[in-house]
């Protein structure tokens, strides 16, 4: 049972650079939390990608390894085959994820690598500037869609986890939110869940995770986290996706 009042042991004590009302902060909180209540932090290892997370490698309390723009699916895989005993993360954006790192993800889900993804969905690219994701959402008004997403010339938003879930690979994919705090009490339950099926050698999972962008979207931070449930939530429906029924917790 994890103190939910102190930090997790598996955070360090470096302030987060994230900009107010930014929900990666509660997301890292959360990875933290499942890290400690499995009491896996001796023994995980983390693949930080480009994006506003950058930095993760000094907010993690584990072993880290940075990754290029999309490759951290393909950095795990070698760390997690060459260290099976290591419990493998990646923690990355939806610019990193679902655009440059598309196939990477696409193949590590189906080659079933024993990893624990955390996906990020901010609909955008929030580091540089707030340019179109693929997650970016119909109409969305972006620095480069400054007449909202237009279907026709950019196509639609990509749903990772339904796309995954085509595949025989995976054994665990989820989304969820972190926009109430009852949605944040069952992203921490889905977020260990990913950790124990790796634990237990089940294989790929995945859990997508639903956050704000403040900053990008030009929102106050309460109201950003509005815009997520009004706006999001109909294109990005939370649940479980694939789940090969083992019960690991
Ligand atoms: C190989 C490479 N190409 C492009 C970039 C530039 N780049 C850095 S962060 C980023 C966008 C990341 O956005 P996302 O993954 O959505 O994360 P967020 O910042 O929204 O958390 C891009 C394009 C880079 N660092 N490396
Ligand atoms: S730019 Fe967006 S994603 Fe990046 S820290 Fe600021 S609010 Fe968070």
């Amino acid at each position: 049972m994890v103190n939910k009042i102190t930090r997790p042991v598996s955070l360090t004590e470096k302030p987060f650079h994230y900009c107010p009302g930014c929900t990666h902060g509660i997301i890292h909180r959360l990875v933290g939390e499942a890290i400690d209540s499995l009491d896996i932090r001796e023994r995980t290892i983390g693949v930080a990608s480009v994006g506003c997370s950058v930095l993760t490698y000094e907010y993690f309390n584990t072993d880290m390894q940075q990754a290029a723009h999309g490759r951290a699916p393909a950095v795990a895989t070698g760390i997690k085959r060459v260290l099976p005993d290591r419990i493998v993360f990646t923690y990355q954006g939806d610019g990193d994820l679902a655009a440059i790192g598309t196939a990477e993800i696409i193949h590590a889900a189906a080659r079933g690598e024993n990893i624990t993804v955390i996906f990020i969905n901010n609909a955008n690219f929030g580091m540089t500037g707030g340019q179109m994701a693929p997650t970016t959402l119909p109409g969305q008004i972006t620095t480069t869609s400054p007449a909202g997403r237009n279907t026709d010339t950019a196509g639609y938003p990509i749903r990772i986890p339904e796309m995954l879930a085509t595949l025989t690979g995976p054994a665990y994919l989820s989304r969820v939110s972190v926009h109430s705090p009852g949605q944040v009490k069952k992203a921490a339950r889905s977020i260990e869940k990913a950790f124990a099926y790796q634990l237990a050698g089940k294989g790929f999972s995945l859990v997508e995770v639903l956050s704000t962008c403040p900053t990008n979207w030009k929102l106050k931070p309460e109201k950003a986290l509005d815009w997520l449930k009004q706006n999001m939530l109909p294109y990005y429906p939370l649940g479980e996706f694939m789940d090969i029924g083992e019960e690991v917790l």
